[in-house]
């Protein structure tokens, strides 16, 4: 047989050979018998040295050519075992998207959260834009800016916790107002609601932690009617037609006129009963004329403008509407408790 039939034969039996081959392995070995150290190219190769001289040149080329179409036809079967080993991947990572899983256990907003998210949805649309800030706050705009200064007793009823003499931790959301009173002008509508601190011990009605929402307008003409006007139209959205506001005259250092604000009893719609130990309504929220010194520390013009604020705690409205009788409840994080507000 001349080298160029034993050359065909070769390439012919390798091909035969490769399309049965089905891994790497496989591939090596016969890519070492054929062009490895000892393979049957390589000693054709090696006994040209037997050929005549004038020989040599094509045979040469004849089997290098014959390397080449080897080399070739082995890596396309290395590119389709390729292609195969991914196709049996893929097919066995396949998720079976329609396969019913067991039911994760699903959480519940908190009290605190569902009523805050009806409050803000009520008085957003009244036209209030949602303002937060920090809860870490400076003393000037916690207590300096809402006219209470160092030394004022109504430091004592807002004792708090202080970082250092500068720093405290937000007695309420008032300083979130302050803000935006020195970084806007009138109009100004907001709600801050938020969470807030006080130095109290825990009980059935305290926590060192608790979260109020305020409220804040500044605008030219504004007046407690108006005030009046926007805390009816929150009562009737929050606890039904019927329910409205009755105000007693009270004081806060950052109000004047202050207010304490009652709403209907819902429970017995005005009537008396043990809920409102018989008087009828229920102490809810307090609020009143911003102090013309409040807004001139804030930066606005008292002879030109006025504002009403008021502020409610979010515990006492979610404590009456679910019948919680302990306010230590809400964070002991007892999902059993938790779970009961849908
Ligand atoms: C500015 C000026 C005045 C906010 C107000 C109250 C009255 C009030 C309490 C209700 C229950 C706090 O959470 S609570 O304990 N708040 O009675 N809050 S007036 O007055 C402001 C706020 C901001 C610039």
């Amino acid at each position: 047989m001349g080298i160029k039939e034993t050359l065909g034969h070769l390439l012919e039996t390798a091909q035969q050979e490769l399309e049965t081959i089905r891994d790497k392995q496989a591939l090596e070995a016969l890519r070492v018998r054929i062009i490895g150290k000892k393979g049957e190219l390589t000693a054709l190769l090696r006994g040209m040295g037997q050929l005549l001289p004038e020989e040599r040149p094509a045979a040469g080329q004849m089997i290098n050519e014959a390397r080449e179409k080897f080399t070739a036809m082995l890596e396309a079967r290395q590119e389709a075992l390729r292609m195969i080993e991914r196709r049996a991947a893929l097919q066995k990572e396949t998720i079976d998207v329609t396969e019913p899983v067991p039911p994760l256990p699903l959480g519940s907003a908190h009290p605190v959260n569902l009523v805050m998210a009806e409050m803000v949805d009520c008085f957003t649309g009244m036209g209030f834009e949602v303002v937060e800030g920090p809860e870490v706050e400076l003393d000037h705009y916690n207590f300096e800016l809402m006219n209470i200064p160092k030394n004022h007793p109504a430091r004592d009823a807002q004792d708090t916790f202080y970082v250092d003499d500068n720093i405290v931790l937000r007695t309420h959301t008032s300083p979130m107002q302050a803000r935006t009173m020195l970084s806007r002008k009138p109009p100004i509508r907001v709600i801050c609601p938020g969470r807030v601190f006080r130095s109290d011990e825990a009980d059935a009605t305290h926590s060192p932690v608790f979260h109020q929402m305020e409220g804040l307008v500044v605008d030219r003409d504004v007046t407690m009617a108006d005030l009046r006007g926007t805390l009816n139209a929150f009562a009737e959205r929050l606890y039904g037609k019927g329910i409205t506001t009755r105000f007693r005259p009270s004081f806060f250092p950052f109000t004047e006129p202050s207010t304490e604000v009652d709403l209907t009893c819902a429970a017995c719609h005005g009537k008396g009963c043990r809920v409102c130990k018989g008087t009828g309504w229920i102490e809810v929220l307090g609020g009143g004329m911003v102090n013309p010194h409040v807004l001139e520390m804030c930066g606005i013009d008292p002879t030109v403008y006025s504002g009403f604020a008021f502020g409610i705690g979010l515990e006492r409205i979610a404590m009456q509407r679910y019948g919680i009788p302990d306010l230590r409840l809400l964070y002991e994080g007892d999902v059993r408790f938790l779970g009961q507000f849908r």
